[in-house]
């Protein structure tokens, strides 16, 4: 070969090599550990990646991947110091992939990369590097707990302060951090991290979660500050009903470790120790409930930066001898700030009471700027809503005041905020205020669990948008680190019933995968000896408060929710034994398969009319409902124990399952299929959970419909029926009657507090009456989320997307047009990617656009598509079959964006 030659073959490959790697368009996006983004603070010995496949080409499926761990991002990348290699793996598995390298070590960043394979013979480059980082296992914690002197018997919180020494140059530095209480670090004068609540809220005597802060570029070599806030929290301030204090402890104690590694390689582990000083400063109370008394005159300025004199007033912190207590990493994601209101307007009451309108009932607090003499006090209430008079409404807020107070010191323009309190509001009442108050004065910032929002719904139906917008925000205002029924009253629980109800709803709306996890660690830990489950969790009713059927029911229902919306198996492994003991608590309660005893809430806030004459109460007998909850719970632990291979379980349950089901027809049901209560929650909770024989489910969902039609297309259903009432339509044939009630404005109906201005979902169905006047002032919340259960619906039928394999690896796009609508459009974000399903109706044509994600496949049904000419992506489509009840035409489609037209 020449040199010419030679040169442009060299040419010709390079141009080649080019172009191929340039068409391959295989990479990997959305990686993620133990469900984080580069977390920290991991303290799973097997943690697991996920990540997507992004391609643009057609039906793609991963066919291999391979994973690759060490400990220097830098060296990872050039393949060098590598602590695991998985080697390739040939399997379509990219979601939830168990490390399986050496013992990961504490306080260690790892770094990791995946490379994947498809099946049209694609490789992927090695993705992005991303990281984890391990937490402190028990034996790593040697720091000491740190409390004020004698016994803490003060409102105020008290301020730590201790200054530490860095010899060297620091590489990477983490803080580790728990409390008795909430807390908030300081460090060198600045707030450290964004979270609030912290440590969150856990069931305390059994787990107590920690947090891990990098503090690389916080801590200096030379002299460092370190400055800790205690508030009450749930651990010790008002919990329950009946001014309840101390529930889990009486004294706010913190323990704090940091790890520094220098750049020369050494590492160094500061302890919390004797040495803290502490003093009290400007909040002088701070209370979930009550809210926060913060006087800014006694504020310790700049007592967290190094030049700050800790001198007169300072007391020495003591160590404290803590109960044992597992201290675990934190798998759920920290409270956060989030959207910011502005004020709309500020007004007068007819009553003369100034008040500010942020135009949505949110959760978190207000801030206020404000200039005015020393010991000036500024005062504000807050309330969901107006009465029918328009003054402010604060009696369904029961026995919480609410308040926050602050007290100016005089010193020019001033912004307060409080710090270890929150609040359910869309007015606050302000009281004090020195000069006149601009609305530009007023924020309000929403706080909760820093959860992705995973979908978005949206039709052309106003109303409809507003439902859905009004979930989101219950769904919002009510994840505060654990789901709670209210944020506003003196409540605020993390009642089993309403997460249960809600669970589907949430995890089409935002990514909670985290925020369950945790939660139904505490529900194990909770749960009682005998397989109770308390009714709410964590449990500060106390002994006894628990065993509720559909209620209890959580401990089944969510882990297996989990399950199949993220694939994760690994919950269903670590809640078995929880579920298994709920389970033999039935079992233990019942009588000739028969569960007919005990303490229940039945189809709680069911409709009741008033003065009811005509015996129109839609009243649900509660054994009756036991025994479908019975039911459904022995079906998803068969479910699961299929899933983990435990067959003599599956054999013993599903012989159960079917005792339950004849005592059920037995005892409830007369021979030709009529249920003894014949109301929509009876027959939807019956056929939701297969209970009657097959031959005689038609005839039941008919009595159903004409349940809902002789109460004038209204819905009648409590907390447990709503969730399933239009799922069951819709399974039965009956979508035109689902959508009748979805679009039914007047009450009892999702759309009648729409009308009425609502911006969450209210506990009852007539919170407001149509005459402007309350429900019950001693139960009536205008952010609860359980009625709020109609979203799953909304996504699956409207839009039409469902899982048909955990995680979302298979799917049913199935939408059904329907009611007035012309358009809807659903999205989700799954673990393979983001689903789309859009549908509108125009000039008599349907036009539907659908996304699938790689590594997923789909079996779309083409509403009433059957002898229609349908254009695929504007080619004529060849059906390959269709379904004889709706007309639809079924297609089975791999990974990529399908637009489809036909007549409608
Ligand atoms: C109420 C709560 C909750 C419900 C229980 C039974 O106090 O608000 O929503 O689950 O009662």
């Amino acid at each position: 070969m020449n040199l010419l030659l030679k040169h442009s073959f060299f040419f010709v490959v390079l141009v080649l090599f080019s172009v191929k790697s340039f068409a391959q368009k295989l990479s990997v996006k959305n990686q993620t550990v133990e469900y984080q983004y580069n977390p920290i603070g991991i303290d799973s010995s097997l943690p697991r990646f996920s990540w997507a496949l992004s391609t643009s080409l057609k039906n793609t499926l991963q066919s291999s991947y391979e994973l690759r761990v060490g400990t220097d991002s830098v060296k990872l990348k050039g393949g060098k110091e590598i602590i695991w290699a998985s080697g390739i793996h040939q399997t379509d598995q990219s979601v939830l992939v168990n490390y399986g390298g050496p013992e990961l070590q504490s306080d260690i960043r790892y770094f990791w990369q995946v490379r994947v394979r498809d099946n049209h013979g694609n490789a992927s480059a090695w993705s992005p590097v991303n990281f984890w980082q391990m937490g402190l296992k028990a034996a790593d914690w040697t720091s000491e707990w740190i409390t004020v002197a004698g016994k803490d018997t003060l409102k105020a919180s008290p301020y730590f302060r201790r200054e530490i020494q860095i010899s060297k140059p620091i590489r990477r530095a983490t803080a580790y951090l728990t409390a008795n209480g909430l807390y908030e670090a300081h460090i060198n004068g600045s707030r450290v991290g964004d979270h609030y609540f912290a440590p969150g809220w856990t069931s305390y005597k059994n787990r107590l979660q920690y947090q891990a802060y990098d503090l690389s570029t916080v801590l200096k070599k030379g002299n460092n500050a370190i400055g800790i806030v205690l508030g009450d929290g749930w651990y010790k301030g008002r919990i329950g009903f009946d001014y309840q204090h101390n529930y889990y402890g009486d004294q706010r104690a913190f323990l704090m470790q940091i790890v520094v590694e220098y750049t020369d390689g050494s590492k160094e582990t500061l302890k919390t120790d004797n040495g803290w000083k502490y003093q009290y400063g400007a909040i002088l109370s701070s209370d979930i409930y009550d809210g926060e008394v913060y006087d800014s005159r006694k504020a310790l300025k700049g007592w967290s930066a190094t030049d700050y004199k800790a001198g007169q007033g300072w007391m020495d912190g003591r160590v404290f001898k803590h109960d044992a207590v597992p201290l675990l990493g934190t798998v759920s994601p920290p409270v956060k700030k989030h959207e910011q209101f502005k004020a709309i307007r500020v007004f007068k009451t007819p009553k003369g009471e100034t008040v500010a309108d942020f135009g949505q009932n949110l959760v978190g607090w207000e801030q206020i700027k404000a200039s005015g003499a020393a010991g000036n006090k500024i005062t504000v209430s807050h309330a969901e809503v107006l009465d029918k008079e328009g003054n402010f409404y604060t009696k369904n807020l029961r026995s919480a005041k609410s308040q926050n107070t602050y007290i100016l010191n005089g010193e020019g323009e001033q912004v307060f905020e409080p710090h270890f309190t929150y609040h359910g509001f869309r007015y606050i009442k302000i009281e004090g205020y020195p000069g006149v108050l601009e609305p530009s004065a007023l924020t309000a910032t929403a706080l909760y669990s820093d959860m992705k929002q995973n979908g978005t719904f949206v039709t052309s139906d106003t109303l409809l948008n507003k439902l859905q917008r009004n979930i989101l925000w219950g769904q919002k205002g009510n994840f505060l680190d654990v789901p709670t029924d209210c944020p506003q009253r003196d409540e605020r629980l993390g009642w089993t019933g309403d997460a249960q109800a809600f669970f589907s709803t949430a995890a089409y709306n935002m990514d909670v995968a985290g925020f369950f996890t945790k939660w139904l660690k505490d529900l194990a830990a909770d749960q009682y000896g005998d397989g109770s489950v308390p009714h709410v969790i964590p449990n500060v009713l106390g002994n006894g408060q628990g065993g509720a059927t559909g209620w209890a029911d959580a401990s089944t229902i969510i882990p297996w929710g989990m399950y199949e919306s993220y694939g994760d198996r690994r919950i269903l492994e670590e809640q078995y034994a929880s579920m298994k003991a709920w389970e033999g608590y039935m079992i233990a309660q019942s009588k000739n398969d028969l569960w007919t005893t005990g303490f229940h809430f039945g189809d709680w806030l069911f409709y009741r009319p008033n003065d009811d004459t005509e015996g129109r109460s839609a009243v649900t007998d509660k054994y009756l409902i036991a025994q479908t909850f019975f039911a459904h719970s022995t079906q998803l632990l068969i479910n699961t124990a299929k899933v983990l291979g435990k067959k003599e379980d599956v054999e013993v349950y599903t012989a159960l399952l079917a005792k339950l089901k004849s005592a059920f027809q037995r005892e409830y049901m007369t021979s030709t299929g009529r249920l003894v209560s014949g109301t929509q929650t009876g027959y939807v909770l019956a056929l939701h959970f297969d209970m009657l024989p097959e031959a005689l489910r038609a005839q039941a969902a008919e009595r159903l419909v004409s349940n809902v039609e002789s109460y004038g297309n209204h819905l009648t259903t409590g907390f447990l029926g709503t969730p399933y009432l239009c799922q069951v339509l819709s399974r039965f044939g009956y979508t035109d009657v689902a959508y009748k009630l979805l679009f039914q404005e007047s009450y009892p109906s999702w759309l009648y507090p729409v009308k009425m201005g609502a911006t969450t979902i209210w506990e009852r169905w007539d919170g407001i009456k149509e005459d402007g006047t309350f429900q019950n002032d001693g139960m009536n919340s205008f952010n609860h989320y359980a009625y709020g259960a109609i979203g799953e619906w909304m996504y699956n039928h409207i839009a039409g997307i469902k899982l048909s394999a955990p995680g979302y690896k298979q799917l049913i796009i199935a939408p059904e047009p329907g009611g007035k609508l012309t358009s809807a459009r659903g999205t989700l974000m799954t673990p393979y990617g983001l689903v789309k399903s859009e549908w509108k109706i125009e000039n008599g044509k349907i036009i539907l656009d659908i996304s699938i994600p790689a590594n997923t496949r789909a079996s779309l049904l083409l509403p009433k598509a059957a002898q229609k000419e349908v254009k695929e992506n504007g080619v004529n489509l060849k059906a390959e079959a269709s379904n004889a009840i709706r007309k639809d035409i079924q297609l089975s489609r791999g990974s990529g964006e399908y637009h489809f037209e036909y007549g409608f």
